[in-house]
């Protein structure tokens, strides 16, 4: 007899590579393990009948002359798998993607690709097996769950054209959709409403602040995602959430902001957490929520002074030449001082164009190197006032395609930002 089986806890990448692997070796009894995500469980149960399997139990492992493995490479990863770790006439096959395991096979295919699924479905592909669009979206579904929909960085071309040889099979997107987004379970929903119902609403200036705090039994899963919604629900600009974990001691503080006074990510980071301006986290150890809530209300209001402006984070002094210079003198200009680009002013220093690398590939003859550069610069200059936000010129960056802005004051150059001047700020990889 022939089995092939996955690891305990399933999940959509191991049952994936378990259908797909009944489909390679067609004489092969699957074997699911008992204990399943909960994502799993509840594809499962709607899919009840689509799907044969066996459990460990209805097998008599005596029997067992070939053991496929899919999406794992070590025996304590098997559910009741232990007798066949001793039988010597065992044949082992294995396909995974994690390339640390102990189970010593006779063939495998293992390489560290997003998802196990993948290599299965190469081989469908290279065998031209038929796979109905139910299998396609049960595949795709595990691809894109072990690669955080191709996001994440272990993700190879090879995922990709996997997703999209299986979208080619017709894999179902929507159904897809409906399982892969159960985050947000009765538990969260029930931390939602309460939330709501006591939401407090206060006015900060310029902005709008909500503080919510509630007790929490254990671990809750997708905090975050209940967070962002209360701030979309509540309607503020900044929220932060307090959920006192009683019986750990704990309190996790979440925050999200859509304004820029309010840096999140800094504020979470002065209390040991850490993140992004527009989201962060926090763990307190043993605190009250009273005493966390004033806290987070007195960096609210200390935040709000050292919020930052374009001035802090420009680049500056800033160089320019003038438009009679030479093309040739701004190319040495340049390649001396290691820029790509630079604003052009004229004799009351007051901007004209700039130049950058895209306009040095309009000068064509060398003849053109000795003509003055205001004929090749870009003269549609954009520019930003010193009083707007890093998000008012990241953003003008991605509509006008430039890669540096000049920061203006009283119709005078003061600074330039750049795209990494920008990224700098996003990433908060400014020094407090
Ligand atoms: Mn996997």
């Amino acid at each position: 007899m022939k089995i092939v089986t996955t690891h305990k806890g399933s999940d959509f990448d191991a049952l994936a590579s378990l259908v797909a692997a009944t489909i390679l070796y067609p004489e092969a009894k699957p074997v699911l393990p008992n204990s399943v995500n909960a994502n799993l469980k509840a594809f499962l149960s709607i899919h009840k009948g689509l799907f044969e399997f066996y459990t460990t139990k209805e097998i008599e492992l005596d029997r067992v002359r070939t053991l496929i493995v899919v999406d794992t490479s070590s025996w304590n990863r098997l559910e009741g798998m232990g007798s066949l770790k001793e039988k010597d006439d065992l044949e082992i096959i294995v396909w995974d993607h994690h390339t640390k395991g102990d189970i010593a096979a006779h063939h495998k295919v293992i390489r560290e690709t997003g998802a196990c699924i993948t290599l299965l479905t190469q081989e469908l592909e290279k065998q031209r097996k038929l796979i109905t669009p139910i299998q396609a979206t049960l595949f795709l579904m595990g691809l894109y769950e072990d690669t955080g929909n191709l996001t994440f960085p272990s993700t190879l071309s090879e995922d990709a054209h996997a997703a999209g040889f299986l979208l080619d099979r017709k894999a179902d997107l929507n159904i897809l959709g409906t399982f892969l987004r159960q985050a947000y379970g009765k538990k969260q929903k029930d931390i939602l409403f309460h939330m709501i119902q006591d939401a407090k609403r206060e006015e900060f200036g310029d902005f709008s602040l909500s503080i919510a705090a509630m007790d929490i039994a254990g671990r809750i899963e997708n905090l975050a995602m209940v967070m962002q919604m209360y701030r979309e629900i509540v309607n503020v600009d900044v929220a932060f959430g307090i959920f006192k974990d009683v019986e750990r001691d704990k309190c996790m503080v979440i925050g999200r902001s859509n304004v820029d006074s309010i840096n999140v990510g800094m504020m979470m980071r002065s209390i040991g957490g850490g993140g992004h301006p527009g989201a962060g986290s926090a763990l307190i150890k043993s605190a009250n929520p009273a005493a966390v809530e004033e806290m987070i209300r007195e960096l609210v209001k200390g935040n709000q002074h050292s919020s930052v402006m374009l001035s802090d984070i420009m680049s500056y002094p800033v160089l320019t030449v003038d438009q009679d210079t030479s093309v040739e003198e701004v190319a040495m200009l340049l390649r001396d001082v290691g820029c790509t680009g630079m604003p052009v002013v004229d004799q009351d220093e007051k901007i004209v164009g700039v130049i950058s690398r895209r306009d040095f590939k309009k000068v064509k003859k060398s003849s053109q190197m000795q003509s003055p550069i205001k004929a090749f610069m870009t003269r549609d200059v954009v520019t930003i006032s010193h009083e707007k936000s890093a998000i008012e010129a990241a953003k003008l960056m991605i509509k006008n395609d430039v890669g540096r802005i000049p920061v203006m004051e009283d119709g005078k150059i003061i600074g330039i930002i750049t795209r990494s001047d920008a990224m700098m700020y996003f990433y908060d990889l400014l020094p407090d």
